[in-house]
């Protein structure tokens, strides 16, 4: 699946490294993309959205499907 989701506290490199270790964590080889100046990520994966949406709950960020 490709899904989209905004991370409105996703702020800095940090944050994307932290967002994009957790979604691989879940899901081995998964593509994550992140804009800071839009707050959007766009992952590549297998599995389902909503279980990546709350992957990204789970680091500690708030998230919502874009
Ligand atoms: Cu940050």
């Amino acid at each position: 699946m490709k899904a989209e989701f905004i991370v409105s506290d996703m702020t800095c490199n940090h944050c994307v490294q932290t967002i994009t270790r957790a979604v691989q964590a879940h899901s081995p080889g998964a593509e994550v993309r992140a804009d800071l100046g839009t707050h959007r990520v766009t992952v590549e994966a297998a599995g389902d959205a909503a279980a990546v949406e709350a992957v990204i709950r789970e680091a500690g960020y708030e998230v919502r499907a874009a």
